[in-house]
């Protein structure tokens, strides 16, 4: 973390003018370019859901908000955004492309509403520098090693310009409420790709393996993503071999396969179903259970 505090504004104002203290509300958009908001015209239902994937950004940043604050999403591409939202602090997330959109509301709730803004996700965490022009304060990197502290400065009102804490540790990871998402308006997962992690040869990660003596196997013809050819740091062999055959077996079992095909219908044409989603997922079943991955009674 650096940079000094910034005064006025903030939690003690609001706090001050509503005379609220606890369960503080938290409004987290995930904000569009003009064609892809809802309402647009290149918005009919079928085109854009078919490629809308709910981001996992937001949930994990919700996820990371300490219990009492309540966090709503909103996605410019699924609603329109409240200005008049109780919310007292209002966070956006972006990338590169939804820069500008995102500089132009905080704008908005900054000085036409008197809210304070915090900024995080890709594009803010590599110019932090631009983006505070346009913010109260920038997380810069992972919300789980920042956050918790973001949101006590901001309670105490002296929320300073950037976080950067470092990273999380992912085994404490808190897990995402996807019911802060509107469930029907996000493309569904028809496939997943499971790999277990390989360090091939020539590249820098085989050569740190290497060097701590954990390769175990140099048959090349292991190299294929399905086996485990180096010795775990957090866990045995085994086990990372299990849970990589447990996610597949899970994914590809016939009953879920029909679950996933059932849900298609809600959203995607029958042609669609036919002639992607069905070879998808009988295509990696066969190929899982040629290569043994797939089985045991599992399917
Ligand atoms: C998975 C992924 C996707 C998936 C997302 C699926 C999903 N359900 O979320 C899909 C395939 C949809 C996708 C699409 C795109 N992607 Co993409 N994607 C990635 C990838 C591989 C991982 C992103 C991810 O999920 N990270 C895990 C999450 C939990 O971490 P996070 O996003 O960093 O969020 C954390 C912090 O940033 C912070 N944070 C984020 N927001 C906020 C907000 C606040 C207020 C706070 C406090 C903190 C905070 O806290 C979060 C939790 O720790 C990255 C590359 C990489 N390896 O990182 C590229 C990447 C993010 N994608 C990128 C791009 C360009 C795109 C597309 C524009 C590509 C395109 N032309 O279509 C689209 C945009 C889609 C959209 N509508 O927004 C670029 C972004 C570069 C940039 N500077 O903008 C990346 C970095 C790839 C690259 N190297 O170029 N992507």
């Amino acid at each position: 973390m650096h940079g000094g505090a910034r005064p006025g504004l903030i939690w003690s104002r609001w706090e001050s003018e509503t005379g609220r203290v606890a369960n503080m509300k938290f409004l987290l958009i995930n904000p569009t370019a003009r064609h892809w908001r809802v309402g647009s015209k290149a918005q009919t239902r079928r085109a854009t859901r078919v490629f809308r994937f709910s981001m996992l950004s937001s949930l994990y940043v919700a996820a990371a908000m300490p219990p009492d604050i309540e966090t709503t999403i909103v996605d410019e591409e699924v609603e329109p955004i409240d200005f008049e939202t109780n919310a007292a602090l209002i966070g956006i997330s972006f990338m590169t492309f939804n820069a500008p959109r995102a500089y132009e509301l905080a704008g908005v709730f900054r000085k036409q509403y008197g809210k304070p803004v915090i900024f995080g996700g890709y594009h803010p965490s590599l110019l932090p520098d631009e983006a505070i022009q346009h913010a109260d304060s920038v997380c810069i990197g992972e919300a789980e090693a920042n956050v918790p502290q973001m949101i006590r400065d901001f309670r105490a009102g002296r929320l300073q310009p950037f976080y950067r804490n470092g990273s999380a540790d992912l085994r404490r990871l808190p897990v995402p409420n996807r019911r802060l998402l509107r469930r029907t308006a996000y493309a569904l997962p028809e496939a997943v790709q499971a790999t277990i992690l390989t360090p091939f040869p020539g590249t820098p990660l085989f050569r740190d393996m290497e060097a701590q003596g954990r390769i175990i196997d140099r048959d090349w013809a292991h190299y294929d993503f399905a086996n485990v050819v180096f010795e775990p740091k957090q866990m045995s062999r085994e086990t990372l071999r299990a849970g990589h055959r447990w996610v597949l077996n899970r994914f590809y079992a016939c009953s879920a396969i029909a679950r996933r095909l059932l849900r298609s219908m809600l959203y995607l044409p029958p042609s669609t179903i036919l002639r992607a989603c069905v070879p998808l997922d009988f295509g990696y079943r066969a190929r899982l259970r040629a290569s043994g991955i797939l089985g045991n009674g599992t399917g």
